[in-house]
């Protein structure tokens, strides 16, 4: 996979050269000259997807000195860097911006603002003179902000999407010494290390173009809108070798409605915005405890209250990100930095260690604010990454099984160092792809807990030496207890998780063998170092509750449908079109939980492969249709709870008893799962969040049919061009049993 750590000259300069040959393809794919279908028919493809063997177009092709070795990818060189020398980064705070009707420049409105505007003659299919609509949201009343008015947004968050820059306007939200001493007034340049070179301008895609990664704090009860503005390069071509310069937001997992989810197929142009609203309301607003009247349905009222909502508290959500959903390049341009996360307060998750009433989990945080104190709750977002010998992000393996880095990056900084006091510390972990899994250790194999999985509580707190694998878009918040150590004390984040390729781990270290350096994945062992420099100046208030959020109990609703998802290879695809329409090898099959011999289909946004009704509850068979991968499949929009796992219950880890909504399959496995699909209503999606298999087809469109107004019945799929969205039935809709209608 990697070359080892001192290869010869001759092992290297064969594999810089691989590497360069390959770039041009990433390049030709990534700015659409060329498609997957051109690498079949020049035969560089294989059936099974993956490149053939072609000398200098394949980073496993034969050794010109070994014939069975293969050649593997040159490591990033590290510049005379050496690791845990550089103060870990804290999130980057989104200013939360009161008034968003007078603050965003035009206002926001209910249905997509299409204001004309000229167009720059260097989007793609544009000529001098043309106009498009400012907003890139489709038009009309299906794309219009669902229940606007009763939920006119309360903050506005603001950021653009453009290339790296440096940030001069950094806000930690804490001081600096909850921040390793990093003074937020000196600029920071967009680099993975002080001591590396800096990204240029179109290798590194970022919220605002720069790093630290940023953070939204929201909470319910106080709907938000996200005003996104596309400045990335009209050029296509201007990516530096990878990237897609349209983009579409997705917020992982909120509970809201489609025109607001990131649809894939809801793309915008450069020079375009895209307001995305975020209600934040409890699910089951509209049907549980509509009357607010139960204070674990709550949120903080910004002076130590409560202020109750509707819904059902057991539904409540903490941690979540954001990211692009490009369809066909969500690799490229999430790797690229298309990412950030979002802490979501509620009554019980306060962010705040002191408030003793009754609701509130006290959870590690801090007591100054009244809600969201980061002290001591501290984002994490692991990314594995590769450069060149120049210091430049490439996105190197032009491979179907997925893509690995070679260098872990905490914060998008390179194998950091993060100061903590004695006490216990909140961390909300996201694995952010693009194809690697981790299993996490302290160093020393010292227990942690695990409090949350992706974006929610558990019922209860799990005692743990080392987590699951964390796929790429799950989060695990765990708590770590640093009064065990002395001041002076060392310890280390560690991934025990080895890969050999993007399908799936490998192995699983002993904790000795991922510290021993002996791994031929340079991503296994050591990733962040936590140094405990001192005693906190106040006690230690916070809790760690053994019971949490127990789940919604949905016994009594009966099942209106089951399903079954097989997700393989080996795809078909039934629709040719350009823009909606992807091709394998990765494809999903779709049908009754019985039904057998439909296709496994490759991805197409203008198909609608469910449409379970509103209101209604389903149980979903997720089946891996192979033993030699694993996926993390995710299901928007609904919080799952699972079922069965190989058949059973008993095969669910605690760890995994929660509410989720990315779901681990394993080689062979198989999960079923069962939601409701309420409050909201469009299209939404499910797919593999191997971010590679997601863009290489194993992804489908479902809609929740509301069975009447204000929806149309199926949706009309929406298809972007700069000159404005168009809209055409949908190419194919399946029925319940995957058969097509
Ligand atoms: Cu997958």
């Amino acid at each position: 996979m990697f070359l080892p750590e001192k290869p010869s000259k001759l092992r290297l300069r064969e594999a810089e050269n691989a590497r360069r040959n390959r770039l041009e393809i990433v390049r030709a794919r990534s700015i659409g000259q060329i498609s997957r279908r051109d690498l079949l028919k020049w035969g560089l493809i294989t059936g099974s997807g993956a490149l053939a063997w072609k000398h200098g177009l394949n980073p496993f092709v034969r050794s010109a000195y070994a014939q069975t070795i293969p050649t593997g990818i040159p490591r990033s060189p590290l510049f005379g860097q050496l690791p845990f020398t550089q103060p870990m980064p804290r999130f980057d705070l989104l200013a939360r911006n009161a008034n968003p009707l007078k603050f965003l420049n035009p206002a926001p409105t209910e249905a997509a603002n299409t204001t004309q505007q000229l167009l720059d003659p260097r989007l793609p299919g544009v000529v001098a003179g043309d106009t498009g609509p400012i907003e890139g949201r489709p038009p009309g009343p299906i794309w219009a902000h669902q229940r606007w008015k009763q939920f006119l947004p309360k903050i506005a968050f603001e950021v653009t999407q453009e290339g790296a820059r440096t940030n001069t306007t950094y806000n930690p939200g804490v001081a600096p010494q909850h921040n390793s001493g990093i003074n937020p007034a000196t600029p920071i340049p967009l680099t993975f290390h002080p001591g590396f070179p800096t990204q240029n301008l179109n290798t590194v895609w970022t919220f605002n173009g720069t790093i630290p990664p940023k953070l939204a704090i929201v909470k319910y009860g106080e709907p938000a809108i996200l005003r996104h503005h596309n400045k990335l390069p009209f050029d296509v071509a201007d990516n530096n070798g990878f990237g897609r310069h349209t983009i579409s937001t997705h917020e992982h997992n909120a509970h809201h409605g489609a025109e607001n989810d990131g649809f894939t197929g809801a793309f915008f142009f450069p020079g375009q915005f895209y307001d995305y609203h975020w209600p934040w309301v409890l699910a089951g607003h509209f049907s549980v405890n509509t009357a607010a009247k139960d204070p674990k349905a709550s949120t903080p009222n910004g002076s130590g209250g409560l202020t109750k909502i509707p819904g059902d508290w057991h539904e409540t959500m903490s941690t979540h990100w954001f990211h692009d959903h490009m369809f066909e390049h969500t690799a490229e341009n999430t790797y690229k930095g298309n990412v950030a996360m979002c802490n979501v307060y509620s009554g019980l998750d306060r962010g705040n260690e002191s408030i003793e009433d009754g609701v509130n989990f006290r959870l590690p945080s801090g007591r100054a604010k009244d809600f969201a104190n980061l002290e001591y709750d501290v984002n994490l977002v692991l990314a594995d990454k590769a450069w060149d010998e120049n210091g430049q992000l490439v996105f190197d393996i032009f491979n179907t099984d997925g893509f690995l880095g070679d260098q872990i990056t905490v914060n998008l900084a390179w194998k950091p160092f993060f100061n903590v006091e004695r006490r216990k510390y909140r961390f909300r972990i996201l694995n952010a792809g693009p194809s690697r899994f981790y299993k996490i250790s302290l160093s020393d194999g010292k227990p942690f807990y695990q409090i949350g999985n992706d974006g929610n509580l558990l019922p209860r707190r799990v005692l743990l030496t080392q987590t699951d694998h964390l796929g790429i878009a799950e989060r695990y918040d765990i708590v770590i207890d640093f009064s065990q150590y002395p001041v002076g004390g060392k310890v280390w984040l560690t991934n025990l998780a080895e890969h050999e390729d993007g399908r799936l781990v490998h192995d699983d270290l002993a904790l000795a063998d991922a510290l021993s350096g002996n791994s031929p994945d340079p991503g296994v062992g050591r990733f962040l170092e936590f140094r405990v420099v001192r005693n906190p100046a106040l006690p230690d208030l916070s809790l760690v509750p053994e019971f949490m959020i127990p789940n919604p109990d949905l016994s009594a609703i009966p099942v209106s449908a089951e399903r079954l998802f097989e997700f393989g290879r080996g795809a078909n695809q039934t629709i040719f079109d350009p823009i909606t329409s992807s091709e394998g090898p990765w494809g999903i099959r779709t049908g009754a939980f019985d039904g057998q011999g439909n296709q496994t289909l490759a991805a197409a946004f203008s198909r609608v492969s469910a449409q379970p009704g509103s209101g209604r509850r389903e149980i979903w068979t997720l089946k891996n249709g192979g033993g030699g991968w694993d996926h993390p499949i995710h299901i928007h929009f609904e919080e799952g709870q699972i079922l069965e796992r190989d058949g059973s219950f008993a095969n669910v880890p605690a760890a995994e008893q929660g509410r989720k909504d990315v779901y681990r399959l394993r080689p062979g496995g198989q999960l079923k799962i069962t939601m409701q699909f309420r409050d909201w209503g469009g299209m939404f999606m499910q797919h593999c969040h191997n971010t590679v298999h997601e863009d290489h087809a194993m992804l489908l469109r479902w809609e929740i049919n509301d069975g009447g107004a204000p929806f149309l019945r199926p949706l009309p799929t929406p298809v972007p061009r700069p000159q404005g969205v168009t809209f055409r039935a949908p190419d194919e809709v399946l029925g319940d049993n995957g058969e097509p209608l």
